[in-house]
């Protein structure tokens, strides 16, 4: 076993470690499974204080909303944040590392491209349950860490900076993708608008709703709860329902390598609306239902946006294998926003009679 992670583990724990190994997934943070004498098990994470500087009130916002969901839902399986054996919400290494530590909760996420449409109605269903059981916790008990999030817009502005600053060579790589966004420019601030004026509230919501984040029993299939709480931060369920489809609705898998092959999945997107609305429906206005059609069209070019970004900006965000992987990632948001934007007009229909027959229920 390595010493070091050993040492880390044990700040948390005082059973005896059995064994650590690494878990995948995740662009962001380093993760590892801690095995111990008792029948707990533990994930352990290395945080990425480049992307999370601000550590401590990363984890405050993290321990409230966990106290908050275990607090007023008992009964339900929610995300357990542990503390050091010092009482504190994070370990800082002596080599300047941050680490933390979760109850690691038993689960089937194997089926990530799984065509089950019960799994997605029970996605849904756990991301609408989120949202709602989150309705009431003040925004202001949580610290905004990375402004301006899901302000896709200014995310298009910063995009263009940057590609000011490339080389000729560079831009021209890239170039069909610039045209294909500038075409779309004026819809990407819907959401961010209707926030700013105030016909959709501001609400606590996740904002990172992939379908990695969900957890499903091994045994029933149901969904269990929502992980990752990171970016926990004040925004709209729009925002979730958005990113959960962006996620889900794609035929095969984020890192693909081929954007041709990527596809919308109506009957996916389907199945999520009608296991999400039959959670957040009493907390749905009239502009977030107008809204939602739009929602994962706007995410999804917003991630190709951040993708492109990085890619231009030299791979420094999100975690690459090879140079082109940002720029092939992106290239597979577009296609897919692509294929949702024909499928707009069944979309809009389809939101409608999930809301009019859970409203008649
Ligand atoms: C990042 O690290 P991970 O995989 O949970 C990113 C999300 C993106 C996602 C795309 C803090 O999430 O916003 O949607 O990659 N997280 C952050 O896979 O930027
Ligand atoms: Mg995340």
């Amino acid at each position: 076993m390595n010493y070091l992670l050993d040492k880390i583990a044990n700040a948390f724990l005082e059973e005896p470690l059995t064994q650590i190994v690494p878990l995948k997934g995740g662009h962001i943070h380093d993760s590892w499974l801690v095995y111990t004498s008792t029948d707990k098990k533990y994930c352990l994470q290395k945080i990425n204080d480049l992307v999370f500087p601000n550590v401590g009130a990363l984890m405050e916002n993290i321990h409230n909303v966990c106290v908050y969901l275990n607090a007023h839902f008992p009964d339900q399986t929610n995300l357990v944040l542990l503390k050091t054996l010092h009482d504190q919400l994070f370990y800082h290494s002596d080599d300047n590392t941050f680490w933390r530590m979760f109850l690691f909760i038993e689960n089937d996420n194997s089926q990530s491209s799984s065509t089950n449409l019960q799994r997605f109605y029970e996605a849904g269903r756990v991301t609408g349950r989120y949202n709602l059981q989150l309705a009431n916790l003040p925004t202001h008990s949580i610290t905004i860490l990375l402004e301006d999030f899901h302000n896709t817009y200014k995310r298009y502005q910063n995009l263009l900076v940057n590609a000011i600053c490339v080389s000729p060579e560079e831009l021209s790589v890239c170039q069909k993708e610039l045209e294909w966004l500038e075409k779309r420019k004026q819809n990407l601030s819907m959401i961010w608008d209707a926030l700013r004026n105030g016909t959709i509230p501001w609400r606590v919501t996740h904002n990172d709703t992939k379908i990695e984040n969900v957890l499903f029993d091994q045994k029933t299939g149901q969904g269990i709860c929502l992980i990752d709480l990171d970016t926990v931060m004040p925004g709209n369920l729009l925002f979730d329902y958005g990113d959960a489809l962006r996620s889900m609705t794609n035929s095969s898998i984020e890192d693909d390598t081929e954007p041709e092959q990527v596809h919308f999945r109506f009957e996916v997107f389907e199945a999520f609306t009608r296991g999400f609305i039959s959670q957040v429906f009493p907390i749905l206005n009239k502009k977030e239902i107008e809204l939602m059609p739009y929602a994962p069209w706007i995410i999804t070019i917003e991630q190709g946006i951040r993708f492109l970004q990085d890619y231009l900006q030299g791979n420094i965000y999100y975690k690459t294998k090879y140079p082109q992987q940002n720029l092939i990632r992106s290239r597979i948001q577009f296609k897919l926003a692509d294929e949702m934007e024909s499928a707009m007009d069944l979309i809009k229909i389809s939101i409608q009679q999930i809301v009019t027959s859970v409203g008649e229920n």
